[in-house]
């Protein structure tokens, strides 16, 4: 952990009372925290395995408030349980086997309370030193005989460490701790035996330079009150929705007749797919529907209802997955799609798998393996914008709105959908892998080659500034960027003539030619086709 921000982490040391009368270690943490807590350490001194769901709760709740979370003593208990680190004892195992366990990263405290100790204690690995009591306490029967702010102000002064000042504790006391070389005080029975915990706590919050915080409430618990809540607006839409018989929430949806239903599934992936970095978690709901739907937009099919699988890991806030759902309600209402339902558990990395049924057309079901030599191959709108909105954030250019926007926000091209089926196009595939890869979908399908004709008066304005500042070729990301989810499609150059009259931001991107050699001609060699997580 950097010096800086340790010290700062130090200055409101709160630790668990495992016997205190009236409240129980997750309300006394929620208290310290709202008061301003800047580190947690949890003490038990009766720990059984039945305390694990406790521990997880408070570390959960560290983490979404962002506050350092510790172990008191055991420093297997903090690997198990991926605390920020522990608190050691002059007589619990070494501080060097803690830091060989817990890894560079871990913060690692340890309990010196005179200068003989001070002597035989081996400070190398460690990040602090708790030093106490300071003033006489009710709380630890072993404790050492006080030491009083002289001793306090001794030992700061022998080491460089940031020294905690502990025992006895309270808001009358806490400042004249800081006044004499402490970096920051920790408290029990102060906090958790008060009247009025929180009044103790926001009043040594203050004599410590700490501020109350607003508590952000912990992470999901309850899976099944949890999918009740996000199924709510589905409900509603069930009134309005005559293809679904049966609402979601009972085991299975029962579907009214769909004449020719049309299934498509796709899975989006934290670090893969989507970064919360850049990407807020509606904005994350929102392209996983849109995306989804692409597919049944590039096969005709209007569409009735998702499946919407999530893991998530156990420290995702329940805001994050209400504004996830906020982003899927509002693309399913836009696209009067509803959710059918789904299923959430836990997993170590947050993903959604998207399962869409549509309702398809008869008599026509454009497939990749649709086009035919002698075809234009045209594109429902400028590509290459969203893989240029994608470099726009990694390298925190926010200016290329445009290009985010698409990157962010694509949506699934019905409206263009519609056109190409009135206007009988038998192939169409959407642009998810790059222009190079969908084509060669389509090529090899079809058992044509295609043959790439970029028009740069086609390139999009934005890309081309893009590209000039980053020193691109707009036609590498054109041909090789993914995620546009524009469609792509073959046709008679006289069909593409009537589809541009509806459609005017249709571009010709390439020809189909009778299969050569290979399945894509006129490709640069430096071109390959967008991979996720590439
Ligand atoms: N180590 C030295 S004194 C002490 C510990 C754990 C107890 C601190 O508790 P309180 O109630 O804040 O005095
Ligand atoms: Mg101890």
């Amino acid at each position: 952990m950097l010096t800086d921000n340790l010290k700062e982490a130090l200055r409101f040391n709160f630790i668990t009372d495992d016997n205190a009368p009236a409240l129980t270690p997750v309300e006394q943490v929620t208290i310290a925290l709202k008061a301003g807590s800047t580190i947690i350490q949890y003490r038990n001194k009766s720990i059984t395995p039945h305390f694990f769901e406790e521990i997880i709760t408070i570390k959960n709740m560290c983490k979404t408030n962002h506050v350092p979370f510790l172990i008191n003593d055991d420093i297997i208990l903090a690997k198990a349980v991926q605390a920020d680190g522990v608190h050691l004892g002059q007589s619990d195992e070494s501080s060097d086997i803690a830091r060989k366990i817990l890894g560079p990263e871990a913060i690692i405290g340890i309990s010196v309370s005179t200068l003989d100790e001070l002597s035989k204690t081996d400070l190398s690995p460690c990040d602090y030193i708790g030093t106490g009591p300071v003033f006489p306490t009710d709380t630890k029967e072993d404790a050492s005989s006080v030491i009083k702010l002289s001793g306090l102000k001794t030992l700061t002064e022998k080491v460089s460490l940031p020294v905690v000042a502990i025992g006895g504790i309270s808001e009358d006391n806490a400042r004249s701790c800081m006044e004499n070389g402490a970096a920051g005080v920790a408290v029990i029975s102060a906090v958790s035996r008060s009247k009025d915990p929180l009044t103790s706590a926001s009043g040594i919050a203050l004599a410590c330079g700490c501020q109350g915080r607003t508590f952000l409430e912990s992470h999901w618990t309850d899976e099944f009150a949890l999918i009740d809540k996000l199924l709510a607006p589905a409900r509603e839409h069930y009134a309005k929705n005559d293809c679904i018989k049966i609402p979601p929430g009972d085991d299975t949806s029962l579907f009214r007749t769909i004449k020719n239903p049309v299934i498509t599934t796709d899975t989006q992936r934290e670090g893969v797919h989507f970064y919360f970095d850049w990407q807020t978690p509606e904005e994350v709901g929102s392209k996983a529907i849109e995306t989804t739907l692409s597919d049944l937009a590039a096969s005709y099919a209007e569409p009735v209802s998702v499946f919407v699988n999530l893991a998530l890991p156990s420290d995702v806030s329940e805001k994050t997955i209400e504004a996830l759902y906020k982003g899927i309600h509002k693309t399913l209402n836009k696209h009067q799609c509803s959710l059918g339902g789904g299923n959430i558990s836990k997993s170590n990395q947050l993903s959604l798998d998207l399962f869409a049924v549509g309702n398809g057309i008869d008599k026509l079901f454009p497939a990749r393996s649709g086009a035919q030599s002698g075809d234009g191959l045209y594109c429902t709108g400028p590509i290459g914008l969203a893989r240029a909105g994608l470099y726009s954030l990694q390298k925190r250019d926010l200016g290329f709105i445009k290009l985010i926007e698409k990157f962010k926000s694509p949506a699934a091209r019905f409206d263009a959908s519609r056109v190409l089926a009135e206007n009988g196009v038998k192939c169409v595939i959407d642009i998810s892998d790059g222009l190079s890869g969908d084509a060669h979908h389509i090529a090899k399908a079809s058992g044509i080659s295609i043959e790439f004709n970029l028009n740069t008066t086609d390139f999009d304005p934005d890309l081309v500034l893009f590209c000039k500042k980053y020193n691109l070729e707009p036609q590498n990301l054109i041909l090789a960027g993914g995620e546009d989810y524009e469609l792509l499609f073959t046709c008679q150059p006289s069909v593409f003539e009537k589809i541009k009259k509806d459609l005017p931001s249709v571009i010709q991107v390439g020809h189909c030619l009778p299969f050569n050699k290979t399945h894509l001609l006129n490709l640069p060699s430096d071109v390959s086709s967008f991979q996720h997580g590439k």
